[in-house]
């Protein structure tokens, strides 16, 4: 531990987990007939052969892992808070049954950790927008009962995005819980996946962006924050390049909107991000990006983030320590962010 390490209260916002259940249940999605760009990574995590030690298959245990390698992990680098959420793609591949049952089974085991070490865990609870009515109910189990701290989704669910007005109850529940939702990145829904199926891109190396980045324009567009002005947003990855977006976002969809192919907003995608949005530095150590995120977005709306145990702790700490801010600012992208945000108690 550095002598810094004393004077930060580092909080990571986008730290996966897994449970065993979960994680069975995706073995069967891997061996089950399928074309979702998901199952490349899923059957190289969740179905590797007996023995593999390539490094997707040893991510398994480290997913599963709560109270012994991880808090090892964030002891030696001085990391005092992980944001846990089960990891992608989360509940979102199963039917809608074992979806809502799986999602409320995680969301206990999460409570119970984060009970059990309240100053080292907090928890974003999960939710199976397959069924969107009982969704928001275990929204609200989650925050009023379990005392998670906001809400996890990994984007689309069936190739479908929260534009989509089936969704509307779990926007309403969120809004209503004052609680943040996190949208995670999965592979690009089928429509999107021919061009990411080779090359690596399916996942964390562009696909993903591809997809949340997708998914947050088409709510800013579709009007979703008209109806939910309070809605809370958060996605990782440097806010998946959106914010370098803005200018010819707001410019085209006003033509759009003139023409009659979008609808007539109440603020433009800049101005819906700026309020309904945050972002993360999950994944994405770059003080260039980090300087344009504050500059663009205001230092309130920038949290850290590791993205553990996909990407390793140690440089995801250098890069905050050393980020060209001031002190007052990195306490902000360290810790007073996230409490705000996700009501995590400051100590
Ligand atoms: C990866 C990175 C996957 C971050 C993740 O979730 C993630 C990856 C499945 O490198 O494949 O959160
Ligand atoms: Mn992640």
């Amino acid at each position: 531990m550095t002598a810094d390490s004393k004077t930060h209260r580092r909080i990571a916002t986008e730290e996966a987990f897994s449970i065993p259940e979960v994680a069975a249940a995706l073995r069967d999605v891997a061996r089950a007939p399928g074309n979702s760009l998901d199952l490349i990574l899923v059957k190289r995590i969740y179905d590797a052969p007996k023995g593999d030690t390539a490094q997707m298959a040893a991510l398994l245990p480290r997913l599963i892992d709560l109270e012994d390698e991880r808090l090892r992990d964030m002891d030696k680098n001085g990391v005092a808070v992980h944001l846990l959420s089960l990891t992608a793609p989360g509940v979102q591949m199963f039917d809608a049954d074992t979806a809502t049952e799986l999602a409320a089974l995680a969301n206990d085991r999460l409570a119970a950790v984060v009970k059990k070490h309240p100053t080292r865990f907090a928890g974003l609870a999960s939710f199976a927008p397959q069924s969107p009515k009982r969704a928001a109910k275990e929204m609200e189990r989650a925050i009023k009962t379990l005392k998670l701290n906001g809400f996890v989704v990994n984007s689309h669910t069936n190739n479908d995005y929260f534009d989509d007005p089936k969704f509307f109850p779990i926007l309403e529940a969120a809004e209503a819980l004052d609680a943040c939702i996190y949208i995670h990145p999965r592979a690009p829904s089928d429509g999107l996946a021919a061009p990411f199926r080779d090359y690596g891109l399916d996942s964390a190396q562009w696909g993903y962006g591809i997809e949340v980045s997708t998914h947050a324009v088409r709510m800013m567009v579709s009007g979703v924050f008209d109806r939910f002005p309070k809605l809370k947003i958060c996605i990782g990855h440097m806010g998946e390049a959106v914010h370098f977006w803005l200018w010819r976002l707001d410019y085209m969809n006003k033509n759009a909107q003139n023409r009659g192919s979008a609808p007539k907003l109440k603020l433009t995608p800049s101005e819906y991000f700026k309020r309904n949005f945050v972002i993360t530095t999950s994944g994405q150590e770059s003080h260039l990006a980090l300087d344009f995120s504050i500059k663009a977005l205001g230092i309130d709306n920038v949290l850290w983030a590791i993205d553990y145990p996909y990407q390793p702790t140690a440089p995801a700490v250098a890069f905050m320590d050393s980020a060209p801010v001031s002190p007052a600012e990195r306490e902000k992208l360290y810790h007073g962010n996230a409490e705000r945000v996700f009501h995590i108690p400051t100590v």
